[in-house]
């Protein structure tokens, strides 16, 4: 008999719990449980003498050091992960039978990977690149992997293309450089001799490709999928995230300072967070067009590199996922856990997507090589919290053992078990769409419209975001050295937005486009993070305090908190700090461990007895700050500080009083960013 498996919330934890191990107070053995006497020293023929090949202890120990590595992923490498929970607001009946898409009550448990996609492994976190945003729904029915993007389009249209993207992008092969990073001759190259890039080149260049945390950044499916209800009737759909925190970015100074600061940077705030029981949330939401409404669009709606226009197609927001636990070993959740865009299940269907279609074979190959073999689903992060049962045998790495003589289809001897399942009762059936034509290699004319809906996400982003546009243009190009790419660049880019071509080859010193921008006709708002959900949950502020510091300040710490945001003591020396009434405040950083760019807003509060060297730390963290735009607070002995460095009376500058100082800076740092303050 099948043996039956819990399915609730919890039953994925569950399942993990079995495989843990905890070697604390425990004997040291061998991998046979052996019990060791002795772990220092090797055998040898005498205390002077050669090793001896009777040693099986240093054997082991060393061949399993020798194999601890396993390939790094070819592209996402650098990645960091969670478990978490999903859970529905209304049955989606209407338009999927995904049984964890109909009862708002069952609660999916989801184990989600973020990454960046460039990088090596031990690369950077804050680099501008797109970010990965993998999600496994651990369902009642198998694993559903929602294997998207942090960026709604894709670089390409045709998967066939991803091997050449992917070389261009990561370090030019003959000197390893530079890392994680595509600010260099080869991306560029690609990029302007395979313009179907262009609008994925906007939105990596845009603010969307520096994201403040993984907790505040949108997920995108990017293909169009296909819903199937009960009766068979299919919708086409785009799965989003939408973080609760709204869409925050850095800026690139800083994200450049951080990488060097804190490269963990990323993982760091996703950790903490979690550990400190503020968990990161994200509603799913689709975007919905009939069958019948296929060709309405001045787009194809298989074409990657096009997105569906919310104000257009608006998003349904239809239920949340909570991250609320952290792994145990990196390695073995983390690393090991393999997503698959063909991880589907009954009501989740593709689309014809071309990239997607690609996609659905790279992810088991490159699983294989990494995983080393084909038995990768019994890794206890990949294994489905339902029972699995089939023909398939053997293989490297084999812990099922499968009893009883039969392995094939059809036979009598085990009553032809497994059995296939009908579509009524389970089993998937995938959705029979008509398909007719001849075989081709080429690009459907519908796919050549390269640069229209670049130019609608250029005219969506406000003055800042164009400036942070241009900027990064002028600092990736600025890196290239090829003058003849610098230019084919700009002249392609000329087909987005003049005005951006322009002030780029001004940049550059390249030769500008003429002509100008024709009148805007349409902007997606929805595309501009200046429209986003603003809140000052989960911020952190450095509060710069020395001895003798102001009786009201463990007041304003509270005021802070209760509205969710951290303060986080700065001094010189790790050593308590205390106040004029006999107050103390633990603090957590120096100066030397920490800087202005790890924090999302500076609060100066200082004391009369500080010295000259303090005051002037204080002031290096609050300028910075002023540069990149954060608020920046000052109360005592700060607020004269700032008044003699000339950056108090600045928007997101607040100083005063205690009294009315806490709710005018909890404002300021809600805004995360005052990008009205005149910064030189
Ligand atoms: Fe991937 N991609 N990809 N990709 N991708 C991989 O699979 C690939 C694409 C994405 O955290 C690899 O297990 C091809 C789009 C994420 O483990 C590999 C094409 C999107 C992750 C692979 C694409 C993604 C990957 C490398 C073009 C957004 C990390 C290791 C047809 C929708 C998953 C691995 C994790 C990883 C192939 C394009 C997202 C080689 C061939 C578009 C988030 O199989």
């Amino acid at each position: 008999m099948t043996k039956k498996h819990p399915v609730n919330e919890k039953s994925k934890q569950e399942q993990l719990e079995q495989f843990k191990t905890d070697d604390r107070n425990q004997a040291l053995t061998t991998n046979q449980g052996l019990k060791l006497s002795e772990d220092e020293f090797s055998l040898k023929a005498g205390e002077r003498g050669p090793t001896l090949m009777e040693d099986f202890h240093f054997r082991e120990k060393m061949t399993h050091f020798d194999h601890e590595r396993i390939p790094e992923r070819i592209v996402h490498a650098r990645g960091f992960a969670a478990h978490g929970e999903f859970e529905l607001y209304d049955s989606l009946g209407e338009y999927t039978k995904a049984k964890f898409l109909q009862n708002p009550s069952v609660k999916t448990p989801v184990f989600v990977r973020f990454s960046t996609v460039a990088g090596s492994k031990g690369s950077a976190e804050t680099v501008r690149d797109a970010r990965g945003f993998a999600t496994k729904f651990y369902t009642e029915e198998g694993n559903y992997d929602l294997v998207g993007n942090n960026i709604p389009v894709f670089f390409i249209q045709d998967a066939i293309k991803f091997p050449d993207l992917i070389h261009a992008v990561k370090p030019e092969p003959h000197n390893e450089m530079p890392q994680a990073a595509s600010a260099h001759d080869t991306f560029w190259d690609f990029v302007a001799n395979n313009q179907e890039s262009a609008h994925m080149v906007m939105w990596s260049m845009s603010d969307r490709a520096i994201p403040r945390s993984l907790r505040m950044m949108e997920g995108f499916g990017v293909h169009t999928f296909r819903l199937v209800n009960a009766e068979g009737k299919a919708h086409f759909v785009k799965f989003h995230w939408k973080p609760v925190l709204g869409t925050h970015s850095l800026v690139w100074d800083e994200a450049q300072t951080i990488s060097g600061k804190d490269p963990d940077f990323h993982r760091r705030d996703l950790w903490e967070s979690i550990e400190n029981g503020d968990y990161p949330e994200y509603e799913l939401g689709l975007q919905i067009i009939a069958e019948e409404d296929e060709f309405k669009f001045d787009f194809d709606i298989l074409d990657p590199t096009k997105l569906w226009p919310e104000e257009d197609i608006p998003v349904k927001l239809v239920g949340k996922m909570t991250l609320n636990r952290n792994v145990d070993n990196v390695f073995a959740e983390t690393e090991q856990v393999a997503f698959h865009p063909g991880h589907v299940v009954p009501g989740i269907d593709f689309s014809n997507d071309p990239l997607l279609q690609g996609r659905l074979f790279s992810y088991t190959d490159t699983q294989l090589i990494r995983l080393g073999g084909p038995n990768f689903h019994e890794l206890p992060i990949n294994r489905p919290v339902c029972p699995f049962h089939n023909n398939q045998r053997d293989g490297y790495g084999r812990q099922t053992i499968n009893k009883g003589p039969v392995s094939y289809h059809r036979n009598s001897l085990a009553a032809n078990t497994p059995a296939p399942v009908p579509e009524s009762e389970g089993g998937y059936a995938h959705y029979q769409e008509k398909v007719e034509g001849r075989k081709v290699r080429s690009r459907s004319e519908s796919f050549k419209d390269h640069f229209s809906q670049a130019t609608l996400f250029w005219n969506s982003m406000s003055d800042t975001e164009k400036e942070h546009i241009i900027s990064a243009f002028s600092f990736e190009l600025g890196k290239v050295k090829s003058k003849s790419v610098q230019q084919q660049v700009v002249d392609m880019f000329a087909n987005v937005s003049t005005v951006l071509a322009k002030q780029v080859a001004q940049a550059i010193g390249a030769t500008p486009p003429s002509g100008e921008d024709a009148p805007v006709t349409k902007s997606s708002p929805a595309l501009s993070q200046e429209q986003t959900i603003k809140k000052p949950n989960t911020r952190k502020v450095a509060v710069i305090v020395a001895n003798d510091f102001s009786s009201d300040l463990p007041q304003v710490l509270n005021s802070l908190k209760q509205q969710g945001i951290q303060p986080e003591i700065v001094s010189t020396t790790l050593q308590n700090v205390k106040g004029t009434d006999g107050s103390e405040l633990e603090v957590q950083h120096t100066f030397l461990t920490s800087d202005s760019v790890l924090f999302d807003a500076v609060y100066v509060v200082g004391s009369s007895s500080a010295d000259e060297k303090f005051r002037k730390e204080a002031l290096t963290f609050a300028q910075e700050a002023f540069e990149h735009f954060k608020p920046i607070g000052a109360t005592d002995e700060g607020v004269k500080w700032l008044k003699a460095a000339g950056l108090d009376s600045s928007p997101g500058v607040v100083t005063g009083e205690t009294t009315r100082f806490a709710d005018e800076f909890i404002e300021a740092v809600s805004a995360h960013r005052h990008w009205n303050r005149h910064v030189i």
